[in-house]
């Protein structure tokens, strides 16, 4: 017993001692197939997220059908993105229907495409009638991409109006909002990561501390994403059990990337820890870290096994 007991103790040294080593992702591990896989006995990453380059600096401007005369601007209005989206609200409709807009970047004062910002963006128009109700036939949105030095243009067509009485498009009015930060920009705005070594299906709780307010979520063998974390959560906690491989896969972005898009502009360092949870009813198993537990239970099972086959 002395002897297996001193073993016990020196695999748990061991593993502790592998899960102080801070592992580093092989980047890119952007996507949960992509993901890192850990050596067996890693039970914490230090690691980073960037998810603010990419986001492109817009300005937005409502122009006339030959896009000449500059006739409103915006800079920064928009609700979505990083703050450095814009947005136009209530613009009316041309007396034809029509309404033309341009889209470049927030240095770009005179429309003259001189600017450096690059990126994906996403343009919403939404068109509503003298009422204020929305107009869904007339309304459009587009995933769309700024280069530096260029611009977009966009327009709606003329039309004939949908109200006789009120053929000249009277009260009608269109939102603009641009949102600059969609998917994961081009820095580094998830993690996704895979411990290995744990015994089939072993309980575990992996918690999230870092320079940003994070989300965690646990994916399952075929990448389906199974469980997560909320914004709401002081200290993000996920709980589960490693797969029959003894494989736990979990994903890391930024709060408000709830789909784990890499749609965010959180950056900073974190820790990802895993605990493996001890089964109850052994004073001696209570004396081990946390990080030995499970490898002892390994150890000792397979040498059940073993012993019951000889
Ligand atoms: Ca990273
Ligand atoms: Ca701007
Ligand atoms: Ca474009
Ligand atoms: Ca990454």
């Amino acid at each position: 017993m002395q002897r297996v007991r001193r073993q016990a103790l020196a695999l748990a040294f061991s593993v502790a001692v592998l899960s102080a080593i801070a592992a580093r992702a092989a980047e890119p591990n952007n996507t949960p197939p992509t993901a890192t896989i850990l050596p067996g006995g890693t039970l914490f990453v230090n690691d980073s997220l960037d998810g603010t380059p990419g986001r492109p600096d817009t300005r937005l401007g409502i122009f006339d059908p030959s896009f000449t005369t500059l006739q409103l601007v915006d800079d920064n209005s928009s609700p979505l993105g990083n703050g450095f989206a814009s947005q136009l609200i209530g613009v009316p409709l041309r007396s034809d229907g029509s309404l033309y807009f341009q889209i470049t970047g927030g240095a770009d004062v005179a429309f003259a495409d001189l600017h450096l910002e690059s990126g994906k963006y996403a343009w919403y128009l939404d068109v509503r009638d003298p009422g204020g109700s929305l107009v869904p036939s007339l309304s459009k949105w587009q995933n769309d991409e700024l280069s530096p030095m260029t611009s977009d243009t966009e327009w709606l067509d003329p039309a004939v109006s949908p109200d006789p009485e009120n053929p000249n498009w009277e009260g009608y009015t269109a939102d603009i909002t641009l949102n600059n930060v969609i998917g994961p920009g081009t820095g580094d705005s998830l993690d996704f990561w895979v411990f290995t070594g744990l015994a089939p299906f072993q309980e575990f709780t992996a918690t999230f501390a870092g320079e940003f307010a994070g989300l965690l979520a646990l994916y399952d063998a075929a990448n389906a994403r199974i469980a997560q974390t909320s914004a709401f959560d002081a200290i993000p906690t996920l709980t589960g059990t490693a797969d029959l491989l003894g494989r736990v896969k979990i994903g890391v972005t930024g709060v408000g990337d709830a789909n784990f898009t890499g749609a965010h502009v959180a950056a900073g360092d974190y820790t990802l820890a895993l605990a493996v949870v001890p089964e109850p009813g052994s004073v001696f198993l209570a004396g081990l870290g946390a990080a030995g537990v499970w490898f002892w239970l390994r150890q000792n099972r397979s040498r059940r096994r073993s012993n019951s086959i000889c």
